[in-house]
């Protein structure tokens, strides 16, 4: 009976079946909420979206910028784009029930026993969950009536009107509705849209601020789930707040969030929105975990007597000083990326050396584990934390953000 919320897809299956797999998800038993982006520029969008029609009944999905590009480009063929991976769905024998379906999906999902929001880009300051409920179900009726359909998806494009007016009429009102709910990233207090702006917190214009920041916001007392701003990278400060896109199709993480305790699950992805080579046997137990335990060679109660820490997440620059003082680095990525490119003096880890490894290692001296991005690290960290070392840390934003912070400080000799 679980209910697990995961962030934006496109396209990327295997990731996806990877984590619910890891979860052991049951569409008998358990609800899948979906932040939306469920297809284009990833590898499987029309296999994507077949799985997901065919376990209907299990998902609540809201509708991203790109699953309503999808339908318009189903309605008017002339709207596909260069980069589009979208030709296969439109060529699909099943093209029209999977695009009949989607054209049902809401664009805001509300759960009043959670007191949770579910949207794929945001709620725009100046409105409360009442007003964005009412305005999401009007570009929700045009999406499914059939002679509104069509001028809506044709008027959906433009970033003008920035901002929100109730006397706005038409298709211009729905735009910047549609705007709001599935483009949205910087906004001023009064919801005037930046949509230019897609990097990090760091790079909003001036008098702009995430749409989540504002301490007026009217759904501060409303838990709101969204995906869409892969330049968080998961990270997001404000109580109730949860952002799911981690970027799986541009070589970053899929994450699946359970709802009710606040869990959350990284599969790390390789730059074609694959499972990356390391992070199956690393985030999921059985090959990884047994291995070592057997290894241990220590007897079970020695075990229980050591106290459980938790492992702490820490910045390069932290990581830095910790090398400084002679932590050891362990790397879960594949063997060839490591071998190609890797933190100096850093310890390549997989399922073969890890056995060797813990039997060898001193456990109470600092331990650093780095892997893609800073996902899969933290289970890692989090198994060696439960096989007796004390003192481990995971290296947020894993290899790719320290080769930028300490270029210097990375090698191609295997240690
Ligand atoms: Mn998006």
């Amino acid at each position: 009976m679980a209910v697990y919320a995961v962030g934006d897809l496109q396209g990327c299956l295997q990731p996806l079946k990877c984590l619910l797999e890891q979860v052991a998800f049951d569409p008998t038993q358990d609800t899948l909420w979906l932040v939306g982006d469920l297809i284009n520029r990833g590898p499987q969008s029309l296999e994507t979206l077949r799985f997901l029609y065919g376990m209907r009944e299990s998902l609540v999905c809201v509708l991203g910028n790109h699953d309503l590009h999808l339908l318009a480009v189903a309605y008017n063929i002339e709207r596909l784009k260069k980069g589009d991976t979208l030709r296969e769905i439109l060529e699909a024998p099943d093209c029209h029930d999977l695009i009949t379906w989607l054209r049902q999906q809401p664009l805001l999902h509300y759960d009043t026993e959670r007191n949770t929001a579910l949207v794929h880009a945001g709620i725009p300051p100046q409105w409360s969950l009442k007003k964005a409920l009412k305005y999401a179900s009007e570009v929700e009726q045009a999406l499914r009536d059939d002679s509104m359909i069509k001028p809506f998806l044709d008027g959906m494009y433009g970033n003008d009107p920035a901002k929100w007016d109730s006397d706005l009429s038409g298709v211009t009102r729905l735009r910047v509705i549609t705007n709001y709910f599935t483009r949205m990233r910087f906004c001023t207090r009064d919801g005037k849209l930046d949509l230019k702006s897609k990097e990090g917190l760091g790079t909003a214009p001036p008098g702009y601020a995430p749409w989540f920041s504002y301490k007026e916001r009217k759904t501060q007392d409303v838990k709101i789930i969204f995906g869409h701003w892969a330049a968080l990278e998961g990270q997001c400060k404000e109580p109730g707040v949860f952002a799911l896109d981690t970027g799986c199709v541009w070589g970053g993480a899929m994450t699946l969030l359970n709802v009710d305790t606040g869990q959350r699950l990284s599969c790390d992805c390789d730059d074609q929105g694959h499972p990356a080579p390391a992070s199956q046997p690393l985030t999921s137990a059985p090959p990884f975990y047994p291995t070592a335990a057997r290894a241990l060679n220590r007897p079970a109660a020695r075990l229980k007597d050591i106290p459980m820490t938790e492992f702490k997440r820490i910045p390069p620059e932290q990581a830095q000083a910790l090398r400084e003082h002679g932590a050891v680095v362990v790397d879960i990525r594949d063997q060839t990326t490591y071998e190609a490119l890797h933190i100096t003096g850093s310890k390549h880890l997989d399922n073969h050396s890890i056995a060797d490894f813990i039997r060898a290692a001193d456990l109470d001296a600092p331990l650093i584990v780095t892997c893609y991005h800073g996902n899969s690290s933290q289970s890692a960290a989090a198994y060696l934390v439960s096989q007796g070392f004390s003192d481990v840390y995971s290296l947020d934003g894993g290899f790719e953000l320290w080769r930028t912070t300490y270029p210097s400080e990375t090698s191609q000799k295997a240690h």
